[in-house]
Protein backbone atom coordinates (compact mmCIF):
# COMPACT_ATOMS: atom_id res chain seq x y z
CA UNK A 1 0.00 0.00 0.00
CA UNK A 2 1.56 3.34 -0.78
CA UNK A 3 1.83 5.99 1.51
CA UNK A 4 -1.17 8.22 0.19
CA UNK A 5 -3.49 5.28 0.35
CA UNK A 6 -2.78 4.54 3.74
CA UNK A 7 -3.71 7.74 4.89
CA UNK A 8 -6.60 7.55 3.01
CA UNK A 9 -8.05 5.11 5.47
CA UNK A 10 -7.21 7.00 8.57
CA UNK A 11 -10.21 8.50 10.17
CA UNK A 12 -10.07 12.10 10.62
CA UNK A 13 -13.18 14.14 12.47
CA UNK A 14 -13.32 17.89 11.92
CA UNK A 15 -15.61 19.82 14.94
CA UNK A 16 -16.10 22.63 13.13
CA UNK A 17 -15.64 24.51 9.74
CA UNK A 18 -12.46 25.70 9.78
CA UNK A 19 -11.16 28.51 7.31
CA UNK A 20 -8.47 28.76 4.29
CA UNK A 21 -9.41 25.67 2.76
CA UNK A 22 -8.39 23.01 5.60
CA UNK A 23 -11.32 20.82 5.60
CA UNK A 24 -10.81 20.55 1.60
CA UNK A 25 -7.38 19.83 2.21
CA UNK A 26 -7.99 16.66 4.71
CA UNK A 27 -10.53 15.37 2.34
CA UNK A 28 -7.95 15.48 0.08
CA UNK A 29 -5.52 12.83 2.27
CA UNK A 30 -7.63 11.45 4.84
CA UNK A 31 -11.33 10.08 5.10
CA UNK A 32 -13.13 13.29 6.90
CA UNK A 33 -16.08 13.22 8.97
CA UNK A 34 -17.80 16.74 9.76
CA UNK A 35 -19.21 16.80 13.22
CA UNK A 36 -21.22 19.74 12.65
CA UNK A 37 -23.32 18.00 9.75
CA UNK A 38 -24.29 15.03 11.71
CA UNK A 39 -28.09 15.38 12.52
CA UNK A 40 -27.55 12.77 14.90
CA UNK A 41 -24.19 12.51 16.69
CA UNK A 42 -25.06 9.69 19.42
CA UNK A 43 -25.61 7.82 16.32
CA UNK A 44 -22.56 8.78 14.25
CA UNK A 45 -20.37 8.23 17.16
CA UNK A 46 -22.13 4.73 17.60
CA UNK A 47 -20.86 4.25 13.78
CA UNK A 48 -18.01 6.10 13.78
CA UNK A 49 -16.61 6.60 16.84
CA UNK A 50 -13.95 3.93 17.25
CA UNK A 51 -12.57 4.24 14.38
CA UNK A 52 -11.66 8.32 14.54
CA UNK A 53 -7.33 8.57 14.85
CA UNK A 54 -7.85 12.33 14.46
CA UNK A 55 -9.60 15.33 15.30
CA UNK A 56 -8.74 19.06 13.19
CA UNK A 57 -10.15 21.45 15.32
CA UNK A 58 -10.48 25.37 15.30
CA UNK A 59 -10.51 28.16 18.64
CA UNK A 60 -13.63 29.94 18.31
CA UNK A 61 -16.16 27.03 17.52
CA UNK A 62 -14.40 23.96 17.77
CA UNK A 63 -14.32 23.00 21.22
CA UNK A 64 -12.29 19.70 22.60
CA UNK A 65 -13.44 18.45 25.95
CA UNK A 66 -13.29 15.35 27.92
CA UNK A 67 -16.53 14.07 26.88
CA UNK A 68 -15.90 14.07 23.12
CA UNK A 69 -12.64 12.88 23.44
CA UNK A 70 -13.98 9.91 25.90
CA UNK A 71 -15.99 8.71 22.79
CA UNK A 72 -13.30 8.08 20.46
CA UNK A 73 -10.93 5.05 21.69
CA UNK A 74 -8.33 5.41 18.91
CA UNK A 75 -7.80 9.08 18.70
CA UNK A 76 -4.28 9.57 18.76
CA UNK A 77 -4.02 13.46 17.34
CA UNK A 78 -5.82 16.88 17.69
CA UNK A 79 -4.45 19.00 15.57
CA UNK A 80 -5.77 22.82 16.86
CA UNK A 81 -6.01 25.70 13.97
CA UNK A 82 -4.62 28.72 16.43
CA UNK A 83 -1.60 29.61 18.50
CA UNK A 84 -3.61 29.39 21.88
CA UNK A 85 -5.43 26.07 22.25
CA UNK A 86 -7.96 26.88 25.19
CA UNK A 87 -10.18 25.52 22.81
CA UNK A 88 -8.77 21.77 23.87
CA UNK A 89 -8.88 19.89 27.05
CA UNK A 90 -5.34 18.85 26.95
CA UNK A 91 -4.56 17.04 30.38
CA UNK A 92 -8.00 15.24 28.73
CA UNK A 93 -6.28 14.69 25.63
CA UNK A 94 -2.62 13.78 27.63
CA UNK A 95 -4.74 11.32 29.51
CA UNK A 96 -5.95 9.41 26.80
CA UNK A 97 -2.25 9.84 25.27
CA UNK A 98 -3.34 12.14 22.38
CA UNK A 99 -0.87 14.32 21.35
CA UNK A 100 -2.46 18.10 21.14
CA UNK A 101 -0.63 20.42 18.06
CA UNK A 102 -1.04 24.19 17.31
CA UNK A 103 -0.31 26.34 14.78
CA UNK A 104 2.85 29.08 16.55
CA UNK A 105 5.00 31.17 14.89
CA UNK A 106 3.56 31.93 11.37
CA UNK A 107 1.03 33.88 12.84
CA UNK A 108 3.46 36.38 15.42
CA UNK A 109 3.68 39.06 12.85
CA UNK A 110 0.58 39.20 11.84
CA UNK A 111 -1.10 39.27 15.34
CA UNK A 112 1.36 42.10 16.11
CA UNK A 113 0.66 44.16 13.51
CA UNK A 114 -3.18 44.24 14.49
CA UNK A 115 -2.07 45.00 17.88
CA UNK A 116 -0.32 47.87 16.73
CA UNK A 117 -3.42 48.92 14.63
CA UNK A 118 -5.72 48.46 17.49
CA UNK A 119 -3.57 50.14 19.53
CA UNK A 120 -3.35 53.70 17.57
CA UNK A 121 -6.98 53.29 16.33
CA UNK A 122 -7.71 53.22 20.09
CA UNK A 123 -5.90 56.07 21.18
CA UNK A 124 -5.92 58.39 18.37
CA UNK A 125 -9.59 57.26 18.11
CA UNK A 126 -9.29 56.46 13.85
CA UNK A 127 -12.55 54.31 13.48
CA UNK A 128 -14.69 57.38 15.66
CA UNK A 129 -13.07 60.04 13.47
CA UNK A 130 -14.20 57.66 10.39
CA UNK A 131 -17.37 57.91 11.78
CA UNK A 132 -17.30 61.16 11.89
CA UNK A 133 -16.04 61.84 8.29
CA UNK A 134 -18.49 59.54 7.36
CA UNK A 135 -21.70 61.18 8.95
CA UNK A 136 -21.52 63.82 7.03
CA UNK A 137 -20.41 66.61 10.45
CA UNK A 138 -16.76 67.29 9.07
CA UNK A 139 -18.33 70.76 7.61
CA UNK A 140 -19.80 71.82 10.78
CA UNK A 141 -17.68 70.42 13.53
CA UNK A 142 -14.07 69.25 13.27
CA UNK A 143 -13.52 66.22 15.13
CA UNK A 144 -12.43 66.45 18.90
CA UNK A 145 -8.70 66.16 20.03
CA UNK A 146 -7.62 62.85 21.11
CA UNK A 147 -5.16 60.98 23.31
CA UNK A 148 -1.76 60.71 22.67
CA UNK A 149 0.64 57.87 22.82
CA UNK A 150 3.77 60.08 22.94
CA UNK A 151 5.61 60.68 26.41
CA UNK A 152 3.24 56.79 27.23
CA UNK A 153 4.92 53.81 28.72
CA UNK A 154 3.67 50.21 27.95
CA UNK A 155 3.13 47.13 29.87
CA UNK A 156 2.82 44.10 27.82
CA UNK A 157 1.12 41.40 29.56
CA UNK A 158 3.13 38.00 28.59
CA UNK A 159 6.02 38.71 26.94
CA UNK A 160 5.79 35.36 24.45
CA UNK A 161 6.90 35.24 20.76
CA UNK A 162 3.64 37.81 20.31
CA UNK A 163 4.33 39.73 23.11
CA UNK A 164 8.05 40.28 21.93
CA UNK A 165 6.83 41.19 18.42
CA UNK A 166 4.59 43.79 19.86
CA UNK A 167 7.47 45.05 21.96
CA UNK A 168 9.55 45.44 18.47
CA UNK A 169 7.40 47.03 17.01
CA UNK A 170 6.86 49.70 19.79
CA UNK A 171 10.81 50.39 20.18
CA UNK A 172 10.06 51.94 16.71
CA UNK A 173 7.30 54.38 18.56
CA UNK A 174 9.91 55.52 20.81
CA UNK A 175 7.75 54.56 24.02
CA UNK A 176 9.21 53.13 27.29
CA UNK A 177 8.57 49.00 27.45
CA UNK A 178 8.22 47.30 30.41
CA UNK A 179 6.53 43.82 30.73
CA UNK A 180 5.00 40.85 33.09
CA UNK A 181 4.91 37.27 32.65
CA UNK A 182 5.27 34.37 35.35
CA UNK A 183 9.58 34.99 35.26
CA UNK A 184 11.62 37.47 34.34
CA UNK A 185 13.27 36.56 31.12
CA UNK A 186 16.84 36.17 30.82
CA UNK A 187 18.44 38.57 28.22
CA UNK A 188 14.89 40.62 27.94
CA UNK A 189 16.27 44.36 29.37
CA UNK A 190 12.50 45.71 29.83
CA UNK A 191 11.81 46.26 33.42
CA UNK A 192 10.09 43.11 34.88
CA UNK A 193 6.97 43.46 37.03
CA UNK A 194 6.35 40.52 39.67
CA UNK A 195 2.16 40.64 38.89
CA UNK A 196 -0.32 42.43 36.72
CA UNK A 197 -1.14 45.14 38.95
CA UNK A 198 2.43 46.23 39.71
CA UNK A 199 2.79 46.33 35.98
CA UNK A 200 -0.59 48.14 35.13
CA UNK A 201 0.96 50.71 38.27
CA UNK A 202 4.02 51.62 36.18
CA UNK A 203 2.18 51.93 32.76
CA UNK A 204 -0.26 53.73 30.90
CA UNK A 205 -1.45 51.38 28.39
CA UNK A 206 -1.57 47.88 28.86
CA UNK A 207 -1.61 45.47 26.00
CA UNK A 208 -2.43 41.68 26.92
CA UNK A 209 -0.56 39.51 24.82
CA UNK A 210 -1.11 36.35 27.13
CA UNK A 211 -2.69 32.77 26.78
CA UNK A 212 -6.07 31.87 28.37
CA UNK A 213 -5.22 29.38 30.95
CA UNK A 214 -6.50 28.63 34.30
CA UNK A 215 -3.64 30.85 36.00
CA UNK A 216 -4.20 34.09 33.68
CA UNK A 217 -8.73 33.71 33.98
CA UNK A 218 -9.74 37.57 35.10
CA UNK A 219 -6.37 38.45 36.01
CA UNK A 220 -7.31 42.06 34.48
CA UNK A 221 -9.35 42.88 37.11
CA UNK A 222 -11.08 46.08 38.58
CA UNK A 223 -7.74 46.33 41.04
CA UNK A 224 -5.23 46.05 37.84
CA UNK A 225 -7.41 48.60 35.89
CA UNK A 226 -7.20 51.09 38.73
CA UNK A 227 -4.03 50.80 39.28
CA UNK A 228 -3.29 51.34 35.51
CA UNK A 229 -5.23 54.39 35.82
CA UNK A 230 -7.65 57.39 34.74
CA UNK A 231 -5.59 57.93 31.57
CA UNK A 232 -5.31 54.15 31.13
CA UNK A 233 -6.05 52.78 27.86
CA UNK A 234 -6.16 48.21 27.85
CA UNK A 235 -5.90 46.70 24.80
CA UNK A 236 -6.24 43.08 24.46
CA UNK A 237 -5.61 40.55 21.57
CA UNK A 238 -4.85 37.60 23.90
CA UNK A 239 -7.89 36.35 24.88
CA UNK A 240 -10.82 37.46 26.41
CA UNK A 241 -10.96 35.00 29.71
CA UNK A 242 -8.01 37.36 31.00
CA UNK A 243 -10.02 40.42 31.66
CA UNK A 244 -12.99 40.49 34.12
CA UNK A 245 -15.53 41.86 31.72
CA UNK A 246 -17.98 43.44 34.24
CA UNK A 247 -14.70 45.30 35.99
CA UNK A 248 -14.04 46.53 32.60
CA UNK A 249 -17.15 47.70 32.14
CA UNK A 250 -17.37 49.79 35.05
CA UNK A 251 -14.07 50.98 34.80
CA UNK A 252 -14.81 52.68 31.68
CA UNK A 253 -18.35 53.47 32.72
CA UNK A 254 -16.73 55.53 35.56
CA UNK A 255 -13.69 56.43 34.19
CA UNK A 256 -11.73 54.44 36.12
CA UNK A 257 -9.69 54.18 32.94
CA UNK A 258 -9.76 56.34 29.65
CA UNK A 259 -10.23 53.62 26.78
CA UNK A 260 -10.10 50.31 25.92
CA UNK A 261 -9.20 48.18 22.18
CA UNK A 262 -10.10 44.49 22.49
CA UNK A 263 -9.50 42.15 19.95
CA UNK A 264 -11.03 39.35 22.16
CA UNK A 265 -14.06 38.73 24.16
CA UNK A 266 -14.77 36.21 27.12
CA UNK A 267 -17.71 34.78 25.38
CA UNK A 268 -17.16 35.62 21.80
CA UNK A 269 -18.70 36.01 19.50
CA UNK A 270 -21.04 37.59 22.07
CA UNK A 271 -19.69 41.34 23.34
CA UNK A 272 -21.36 43.39 26.10
CA UNK A 273 -23.89 46.04 25.92
CA UNK A 274 -21.56 48.58 28.60
CA UNK A 275 -18.49 47.72 25.69
CA UNK A 276 -20.34 48.26 23.06
CA UNK A 277 -21.71 51.30 24.16
CA UNK A 278 -19.12 53.00 25.22
CA UNK A 279 -17.68 55.94 23.05
CA UNK A 280 -13.67 55.42 23.87
CA UNK A 281 -14.02 51.38 22.93
CA UNK A 282 -12.58 49.70 19.70
CA UNK A 283 -13.73 46.36 18.86
CA UNK A 284 -12.79 43.54 16.62
CA UNK A 285 -14.38 40.27 15.97
CA UNK A 286 -11.38 38.58 16.60
CA UNK A 287 -8.95 39.59 13.50
CA UNK A 288 -5.41 39.51 15.35
CA UNK A 289 -4.06 36.69 13.12
CA UNK A 290 -6.46 37.35 10.33
CA UNK A 291 -5.43 37.76 6.79
CA UNK A 292 -5.60 35.33 4.02
CA UNK A 293 -1.99 34.92 4.05
CA UNK A 294 -1.59 34.04 7.65
CA UNK A 295 -4.74 31.92 7.96
CA UNK A 296 -3.60 30.02 4.92
CA UNK A 297 0.36 29.15 6.60
CA UNK A 298 -1.60 28.23 10.10
CA UNK A 299 -4.19 25.40 7.90
CA UNK A 300 -0.81 24.18 6.09
CA UNK A 301 0.45 23.73 9.54
CA UNK A 302 -2.65 22.23 10.85
CA UNK A 303 -2.13 19.73 7.71
CA UNK A 304 0.97 19.29 8.18
CA UNK A 305 0.67 17.81 12.18
CA UNK A 306 -1.36 15.68 11.03
CA UNK A 307 0.10 14.17 8.20
CA UNK A 308 3.34 14.11 9.64
CA UNK A 309 2.00 12.03 12.66
CA UNK A 310 0.31 9.83 10.58
CA UNK A 311 3.27 9.26 8.49
CA UNK A 312 6.46 9.63 10.92
CA UNK A 313 4.90 10.22 13.94
CA UNK A 314 7.10 13.56 14.22
CA UNK A 315 4.51 16.69 14.16
CA UNK A 316 6.20 20.12 13.85
CA UNK A 317 4.25 21.92 16.51
CA UNK A 318 3.19 19.79 19.58
CA UNK A 319 2.32 21.70 22.43
CA UNK A 320 4.67 21.53 24.98
CA UNK A 321 1.70 19.47 28.17
CA UNK A 322 1.81 16.89 25.41
CA UNK A 323 5.65 16.72 23.76
CA UNK A 324 6.11 13.94 25.53
CA UNK A 325 3.82 11.82 23.96
CA UNK A 326 5.40 12.29 20.73
CA UNK A 327 8.37 9.37 20.29
CA UNK A 328 12.22 10.49 20.03
C1 LIG B 1 -7.65 32.22 15.77
C2 LIG B 1 -6.29 32.83 17.68
O1 LIG B 1 -7.07 30.96 15.73
O2 LIG B 1 -4.31 31.72 17.11
C3 LIG B 1 -5.10 32.01 18.00
O3 LIG B 1 -4.96 31.62 19.16
O4 LIG B 1 -7.01 33.19 18.56
C4 LIG B 1 -6.62 33.19 16.27
O5 LIG B 1 -5.51 33.23 15.48
C5 LIG B 1 -8.21 32.53 14.43
O6 LIG B 1 -8.78 33.77 14.45
C6 LIG B 1 -9.26 31.51 14.00
O7 LIG B 1 -10.35 31.53 14.84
Amino acid sequence: MTASNALQRIAILVTAPIRSGVTEALEAIFTVHRLWEQDDPDAFFATHGAQIRGIATTTLFGKVRADLIERLPALEIIASFGVGYDNVDVAAAAKAGAVVTNTPGVLVDETADLAMGLLLATIRQIPQAERHLRAGLWPRERFRLSPSLRGRRVGILGLGAIGKAIARRLEGFGVEIAYHGRTRQEGVEYPWYPDARALAQACDVLIIAAPGTAETEKLVDAPVLEALGRDGILVNIGRGSIVDEDALEAALAHGTILAAGLDVFAHEPQVPEGLLAHPRSVLLPHVGSGSERTHAAMGALQVENLVRWFTDRVPPTPVPETAHLVPG
